[in-house]
């Protein structure tokens, strides 16, 4: 059997190197596969991804971000993970990467996170100011399998963040009202954006997601919010 370097909090040392991190670790049942990905079924599993603005200090100073091409976040995001799955014997699966993998519902099995009333997930410790950059599989023999199956969390023990915020000014803050409790009309959310009035979310970030009271001291810089608004409306 191959020997890689160390365990899985070596990988976690070099994820931060990136300012990313390691939110949890799963078997991927049929559930958590995208269509075609059925051989990978019982494989274990690790969720990597950013919170805050640690990712975008690394991301901002590559030559991705600089280079004028486009989608330079998922092209950072591949170089620099396929390069780590590469050093501990795994293989890196993209939200990105079609046919999609169903992130949202892998994550929930993973990390621990739950809906929010905007639909994205909500984390107990980052709020709504994380996201999700991919998943590494390892092979049955790696021996990172016996410490992911420590990783397994009881998703029965969950504390749910939203449960203690009475008002939700999430459910508010959307100048045009997009967010309907269960989805989002994203077609009323590109409207607004397009005219750029006030508030101008395409320069604020979504007011919504702003709105909410988690985690705070995780929301976006600037830059970022900025960032991620233009690629979510290039996105029809
Ligand atoms: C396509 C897509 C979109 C489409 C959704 C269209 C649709 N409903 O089909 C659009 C462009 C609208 C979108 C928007 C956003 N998205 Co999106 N999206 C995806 C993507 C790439 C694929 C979704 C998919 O089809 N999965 C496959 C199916 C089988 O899995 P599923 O879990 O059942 O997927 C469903 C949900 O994920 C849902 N969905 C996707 N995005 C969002 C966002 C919200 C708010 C809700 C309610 C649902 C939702 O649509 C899927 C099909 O019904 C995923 C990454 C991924 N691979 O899952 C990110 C993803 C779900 N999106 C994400 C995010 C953050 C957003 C935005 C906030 C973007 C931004 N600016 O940062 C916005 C939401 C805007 C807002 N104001 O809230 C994150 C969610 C993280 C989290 N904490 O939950 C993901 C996981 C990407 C990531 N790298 O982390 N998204």
């Amino acid at each position: 059997m191959a020997k890689y370097p160390g365990n899985i909090s070596s990988l976690s040392n070099v994820l931060a190197e990136h300012g990313l991190m390691l939110f949890g670790g799963l078997e991927l049942s049929a559930n958590e596969c995208a269509q075609g990905q059925e051989a990978l079924i019982g494989r274990k599993a690790l969720l990597i991804g950013n919170a805050g603005s640690d990712m975008w200090v690394q991301f901002s100073k590559s030559n991705e971000y600089a280079d004028d091409k486009p989608d330079p976040m998922n092209r950072w995001t591949r170089r620099v993970l396929d390069d780590v799955a590469r050093q501990f014997g795994g293989r890196v699966v993209y939200p990105f990467d079609k046919p999609y993998w169903p992130f949202q519902r892998l994550a929930q099995k993973a990390a621990g996170v739950q809906s929010s009333p905007l639909g994205i997930l909500i984390h107990p410790e980052y709020g709504l100011w994380h996201a999700f950059r991919g998943v590494v599989v390892f092979d049955e023999a790696h021996e990172f399998t016996s410490q992911i199956n420590a990783l397994i969390m009881n998703a029965d023990s969950l504390i749910h963040p939203c449960d203690t915020c009475v008002e939700k000014p999430c459910l508010t803050a959307c100048p045009v009202g997009a967010f309907t409790g269960e989805w989002l009309n994203v077609q009323d959310c590109f409207a607004h954006l397009d005219t750029r009035s006030e508030p101008d979310c395409m320069s604020l970030g979504c007011r919504a997601r702003c709105a909410c009271p988690i985690a705070k001291t995780s929301q976006y810089n600037e830059a970022q919010i900025k960032f991620h608004m233009k690629s979510y409306r290039g996105r029809a």
